[in-house]
């Protein structure tokens, strides 16, 4: 149930929708009030991108999911945003790859961490991770609740997909010798700096491409992805998202004009 109705004729009406459904999923427990207050600053992003998969998003998509697939113990990291916007691209995607869903959240409680489980049950997840006493491991680098990890899932992972995160967990794991695929809007975060591969999208798409690539590149076979990983460079991949918010503003400050974004479309 969404808390007003949007005119499908609204400029802004899929942005809108979006909106709701997080309110919608706070009100039902899932999403963190700090969770609201993230997605603008990731919507500030994505205005600055153009609301749409870029260049430099797609080549790391694709990256991202040659790295799944080749993973040993690949893990999908949730909180309560991405469990909201993406359940069930979640649990295609770990069906595809073959990872674990674990739920990791920063604002834990045992209430939320229920609350996602079921979510992602939901949309057909036959087992989540890193629920109540089952998050018995501990990062030692972090002081944060994000310490707590399942034995079975982040604490023994090759390959972590945190989509949407804070820094502190993508620095330890990556100190841990995990590699971490991060998908945020801000390229300028610690989470986007820190990871082994930074996707710069919003969740909402990102996660549906990754699926589809991950698909058919699985077909492909593994040395295609081992091919793909050589050539992928992040850091290089990162600065060519900041170049492109960079010169988008400069054209908008030459033209006087306002940012184009994909109207409509978030
Ligand atoms: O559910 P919990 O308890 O684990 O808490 C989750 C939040 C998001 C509250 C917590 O991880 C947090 O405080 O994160 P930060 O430090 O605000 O970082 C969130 C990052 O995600 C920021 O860099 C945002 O730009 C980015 N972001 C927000 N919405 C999206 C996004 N990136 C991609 N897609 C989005 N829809």
């Amino acid at each position: 149930m969404t808390c007003i109705k949007i005119p499908k004729d609204h400029p802004r009406a899929e942005s809108l929708r979006i909106r709701e459904k997080l309110i919608e999923h706070f009100n039902e427990g899932v999403v963190a009030s700090a969770g609201l207050i993230a997605h603008g600053r990731g919507e500030a992003f994505d205005y600055l991108l153009g609301e749409k998969t870029t260049a430099p998003a797609l080549n790391a998509i694709e990256a991202a999911a040659a790295m799944l697939l080749t993973a040993k113990h690949p893990v999908i990291s949730i909180n309560g945003n991405t469990a909201a916007l993406t359940a069930k691209e979640i649990v295609k995607l770990a069906e595809v790859v073959n990872a674990k869903i674990e739920v990791n959240l920063f604002y834990r409680t045992p209430e939320r961490e229920l609350a996602i489980k079921k979510l992602l049950e939901k949309a057909g997840a036959n087992e989540v991770l890193g629920v109540g006493k089952n998050a018995s491991a501990r990062i030692q680098e972090l002081g944060s609740e994000r310490r707590h990890v399942d034995p079975r899932g982040i604490l023994i992972a090759d390959v972590v997909l945190v989509p949407l995160e804070d820094g502190d967990r993508t620095e330890a794991l990556v100190k841990m010798g995990k590699k971490v695929i991060a998908v945020d809007l801000n390229p300028l975060s610690r989470t986007a700096q820190n990871a082994t591969i930074t996707i710069v999208d919003n969740v909402v798409r990102a996660m549906p491409k990754l699926v589809e690539t991950t698909e058919k590149l699985k077909a492909r076979g593994l040395e295609k992805c081992h091919e793909i990983l050589r050539n992928f460079d992040n850091k290089r991949n990162l600065a060519e998202s900041i170049n492109l918010i960079k010169n988008r503003l400069l054209e908008a400050a030459e033209k006087g004009e306002l940012l184009t974004v994909e109207a409509g479309k978030l």
